[in-house]
C-alpha cells in the first residue's frame, strides 16, 4: 500500500468525503507531518482540479482547536455541555456494561444506531457499523432524510439511479436546472453547462429563490413551492398536443404513452399557470423551446423533493426526456441520481445475515416522535457522521428527545456537535484524510480511493476502528466484525452483478485512483424497471396506491399561516459541516430571510430587520432580505447554522416531520411560518 501517512513532505491524490454530488478529486500539499494546502486534483477527469471555496478552507477545520482529540464524559446536566476528559479503556468499557444492562433488561432493540452520509466514504459510513450493529441484534435506522422520496419516484419511472453521463453534456443545447442550487450544490455541472453555453446552449432554471443559480440563467421562471409536477404535465401537455414528441421513441422505450397522451389532456397550461404561478404564455415557451431542443438536459434537483409530493414530483418530471426521446442522444436526458451506476456489494459489506431476526426500522425524520414515544422506548442512541440536533424537522422535539435523562447518548464525532452536547459520551472521530476507504459520485461515473494522508488527530478513531473494538468488548467471535480496511474494500468491489464495475478491484483502483463506470448508452441496456423500459405508465405505483401516471397533488396545509418556509441549504456551509467555523460563517454573514418586497411592505419590513420566524412547532429569528428575488407568500432561508450564543438560527424548529409521499422522505419546505419584525 502507498503509505502517505509517513512521507512528511509532498503533494498527494485524495477525494472530498462531503455529501456533495461533484465528489471532487483533491491533492493534499503536506509540509513537517502536516496539510498545509488542499487544491483540486488537475488530473480528475470531471473535476479537473476546481474545487469550491468551503473544502480551500478545509486545512483550518483539520487543525481547528475545537477539534475533538480524547473521549470525554458529560459531568454536568444533559445539554449544558459540561465533559471531562477520559481513556477510550474507560468510554469502551462504559458503553459495555450499559449495552449488557439495556439488553438484559429491554432487548437491543432499546438501542439505536443514528447516522448519515458527513462522511461519503463507503467503509466510515456503511461497513462495520452495518455488521457491528446487525450482530448485535439493534433497531435499525431508515436513512430518508436527504432524497429518499426523489430516488423512490425516479425508479418508478426510470428503475434506479441512472441518468446522463455529466461529461457528454458539454454538447448539450438546452440546460434545465430544476429546484437544484448548482452554483452551491454541484458547481461542476454549471462550468460544464458554462462550457456548453459557450457553443450556444441555453440555461433554464425552475426555482422558488432566484439565488445564485437563478441569477447565471438565460431565463429564470419562478414557481411556487411544491407544484412542479403540474408544470412538467402541462409542458407534456403541449408537447403532445403540438406534436412535439417523438412517437418512435415512445413506441420502443417506453409503456403506457397512449394513457399519458390521454392523462394529460386535463393539465391544460391555464389550469397549470393557476396552480405552479407560472404564466401561460411561459409554460408554451418552455415547451416549445424543450421540444425543439436537442440536446436537452434536465438536473433534477433535490429541492422539490423535500415536499409531502416530492416523489410523485421526481416520478412525473423523470418522464419528460423520454417524450422527445432525449434519452438516445448523447448528452440529452436527465440526472436525478447515477449512484446506480457505481453500486458495490452492499450485501458483502453491510452483512445483514448477521442480523438474527427482523429488527424494527425507525424512520429518521421521525426520531424526534420516536424519542417521546413511551412504549418499547429508545434507551440509548449511537450517533456518528449525522448531527440530528440541528438537521432534522421537527428539532426542538427532537432536542426534547435527546435530553431525556434516562437515554444513554454516545456521539461519535469531529467537533462537539449540538448533538454531541447531549451526550453522556463524546468520541473523537478521525477526518476523511486520517483513513482508506471507497468512495462513488451520486453525479459522475467515478469510483475513487483515499489513501490516509495524516496520523490520526489526538486520540481520535475512525468509524471502522470503533466497530471492531466495541465487537472486541462485546467479545463477538465472528471475523467479519474484524476484516481490515483493505478487505472490506475488497469484498465491496467484488460484485460481478454490476456489469459497470467490470472487475474494478482494490489494485486497479489504487493504481488509478479514479476508475469510470462502463457503461453502454442507457437505452441499450435493459433498464430495471418490471417493464424493463421507461415507464410512464407504473403497475407498480398502481399497487402500492398511487396514480399509475405522472399526477399532481397539492401538498398539505399544515396551518393558515401566510407564508410557504423554504429552509435551504446555504453556499459555504455543508449541511450543519463547517456552520462552527470562523472562516465559513464569516463568509455567509448572517442567516437572511428572503421575502417579496410588497409582503414586506405590507408587514413594514425593510431589507437588513431582524424578524421573527414562526409557526406552532417554534421560532427563530433571521436577517429580512427584501426583493423580487421570492415570489408573494413565499419565503426562503439558507443554511443550517450553528448554535451560536445569543442567536436563534435554527430553522429546523419550524420544519414539519411529516413523512413525504414516497419513500419516508422529509419534507423540510412544505411548511408554513409567520414573519413579523422583531
Ligand atoms: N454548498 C452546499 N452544497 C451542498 C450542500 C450544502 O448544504 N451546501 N448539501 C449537499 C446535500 S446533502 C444535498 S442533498 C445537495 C442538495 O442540493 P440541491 O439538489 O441543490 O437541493 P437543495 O439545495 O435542497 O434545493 C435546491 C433548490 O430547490 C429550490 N426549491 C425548494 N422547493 C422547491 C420547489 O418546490 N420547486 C422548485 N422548482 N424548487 C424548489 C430551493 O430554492 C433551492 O434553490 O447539496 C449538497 N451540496
Ligand atoms: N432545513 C433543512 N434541513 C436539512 C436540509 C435542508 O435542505 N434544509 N437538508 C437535509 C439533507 S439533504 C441532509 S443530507 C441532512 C444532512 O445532515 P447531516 O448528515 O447531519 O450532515 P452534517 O450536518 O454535515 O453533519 C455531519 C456530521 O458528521 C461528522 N463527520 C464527518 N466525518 C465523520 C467521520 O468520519 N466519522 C464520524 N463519526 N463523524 C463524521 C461531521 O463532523 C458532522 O458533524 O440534513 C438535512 N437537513
Ligand atoms: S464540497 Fe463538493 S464541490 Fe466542494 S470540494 Fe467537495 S465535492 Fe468538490
Ligand atoms: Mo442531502
Amino acid at each position: 500500500m502507498q503509505d502517505f501517512i509517513n512521507e512528511m513532505d509532498g503533494v498527494f491524490p485524495s477525494v472530498c468525503s462531503l455529501d456533495c454530488p461533484d465528489q471532487c478529486g483533491l491533492l493534499v500539499h503536506k509540509k513537517d507531518g502536516k496539510i498545509v494546502k488542499i487544491d483540486g486534483d488537475p488530473a480528475h477527469p470531471v473535476t479537473k482540479g476546481n474545487i469550491c471555496n468551503k473544502v480551500r478552507h478545509m486545512t483550518e477545520r483539520i487543525y481547528d482547536e475545537k477539534r475533538l482529540q480524547y473521549p470525554l464524559k458529560r459531568v454536568g446536566k444533559k445539554g449544558e455541555g459540561k465533559f471531562e476528559r477520559i481513556s477510550w479503556e474507560e468510554a469502551i468499557e462504559t458503553i459495555h456494561l450499559r449495552w449488557v444492562e439495556l439488553i438484559e433488561k429491554e432487548g437491543p432493540e432499546a438501542i439505536l444506531p443514528y447516522s448519515f452520509y458527513g462522511n461519503m466514504g463507503k467503509l466510515n459510513s456503511e461497513g462495520l457499523d452495518r455488521r457491528f450493529f446487525h450482530r448485535l441484534g439493534t433497531s435499525r435506522l431508515a436513512r430518508t432524510i436527504c432524497n429518499s422520496a426523489g430516488s423512490t419516484g425516479y425508479r418508478y419511472t426510470m428503475g434506479g439511479g441512472f441518468g446522463t453521463d455529466p461529461e457528454e453534456t458539454i454538447d448539450t443545447k438546452l440546460f434545465i436546472f430544476w429546484g437544484v442550487n448548482a452554483v452551491s450544490t454541484n458547481m461542476h455541472q454549471v462550468a460544464l453547462a458554462q462550457k456548453a453555453r459557450k457553443n450556444g446552449a441555453k440555461i433554464v432554471v425552475i426555482d422558488v429563490h432566484k439565488n445564485q443559480t437563478g441569477r447565471l440563467a438565460d431565463w429564470f421562471i419562478p414557481i411556487l413551492p411544491g407544484t412542479d409536477s403540474a408544470l412538467a404535465l402541462g409542458l407534456m401537455h403541449i408537447l403532445f398536443a403540438e406534436n412535439m414528441v417523438d412517437e418512435s421513441f415512445l413506441e420502443t422505450y417506453t409503456v403506457g404513452s397512449e394513457e399519458l397522451r390521454e392523462h394529460v389532456k386535463q393539465y391544460d397550461p391555464r389550469t397549470v399557470s393557476e396552480i405552479c404561478g407560472v404564466p401561460v404564455e411561459d409554460i408554451y415557451k418552455l415547451a416549445r423551446m424543450y421540444g425543439a431542443t436537442s440536446p436537452s438536459f434536465i438536473r433534477i434537483g433535490n429541492g422539490m423533493q423535500h415536499h409531502d409530493n416530492g416523489g410523485m414530483c421526481i416520478r412525473t418530471v423523470a418522464c419528460l426526456p423520454a417524450l422527445t426521446g432525449q434519452w438516445s442522444v448523447k448528452g440529452g436526458g436527465a440526472i436525478k441520481s447515477n449512484s446506480s451506476f457505481l453500486d458495490h456489494n452492499s450485501e458483502a459489506l453491510e452483512r445483514p445475515d448477521l442480523l438474527e431476526k427482523e429488527t424494527r426500522i425507525i424512520n429518521m425524520n421521525l426520531i424526534g416522535k420516536a424519542l417521546l414515544e413511551k412504549e418499547n422506548p429508545i434507551r440509548s442512541m449511537f450517533v456518528y457522521n449525522c448531527n440530528p440536533a440541528l438537521v432534522t424537522p421537527e428539532v426542538n422535539k427532537v432536542r426534547q428527545g435527546l435530553a431525556r435523562e434516562d437515554l444513554f447518548l454516545v456521539v461519535h464525532d469531529l467537533f462537539l456537535t449540538e448533538t454531541a452536547m447531549y451526550a453522556d459520551l463524546v468520541l473523537p472521530a478521525t477526518s476523511s484524510f486520517e483513513n482508506e476507504d471507497f468512495y462513488t459520485s451520486y453525479w459522475h461515473h467515478y469510483t475513487q480511493i483515499q489513501k490516509p494522508v495524516i496520523e490520526a488527530y489526538g486520540e481520535s478513531k475512525s468509524n471502522t476502528d470503533v466497530f471492531r473494538i466495541l465487537a472486541n468488548a462485546f467479545g463477538f467471535e465472528e471475523e467479519c466484525l474484524y476484516d481490515s480496511d483493505v478487505d472490506l474494500i475488497r469484498q465491496a468491489l467484488d460484485y460481478p452483478e454490476n456489469p459497470h464495475l467490470d472487475g474494478l478491484n482494490y489494485e486497479t483502483l489504487s493504481e488509478k485512483q479514479y476508475v469510470k463506470a462502463t457503461r453502454k448508452p442507457l437505452m441499450e441496456t435493459k433498464l430495471q424497471t418490471p417493464s424493463g423500459k421507461i415507464e410512464l405508465y407504473s403497475e407498480t405505483l398502481a399497487s402500492v396506491g398511487f396514480s399509475p401516471l405522472p399526477t399532481y397533488t397539492p401538498i398539505v396545509k399544515d396551518n393558515e399561516l401566510p407564508f410557504l418556509f423554504i429552509p435551504a441549504p446555504n453556499h459555504n456551509f455543508l449541511n450543519s459541516t463547517f456552520s462552527n467555523n470562523e472562516k465559513h460563517i464569516r463568509l455567509e454573514k448572517v442567516p437572511r430571510l428572503h421575502l417579496n418586497s410588497s409582503d414586506a411592505e405590507k408587514l413594514a419590513i425593510e431589507d437588513g430587520d431582524k424578524v421573527r420566524v414562526s409557526n406552532e412547532r417554534g421560532e427563530c429569528e433571521l436577517v429580512a432580505a427584501v426583493g423580487e428575488n421570492v415570489l408573494p407568500g413565499v419565503v426562503v432561508s439558507q443554511g443550517l447554522w450553528a448554535d451560536l450564543p445569543g442567536e436563534k438560527y435554527f430553522v429546523n424548529v419550524l420544519t414539519p416531520d411529516r413523512e413525504a409521499d414516497m419513500g419516508g422522505g422529509a419534507t423540510f419546505f412544505s411548511g408554513r411560518v409567520n414573519v413579523e419584525k422583531v
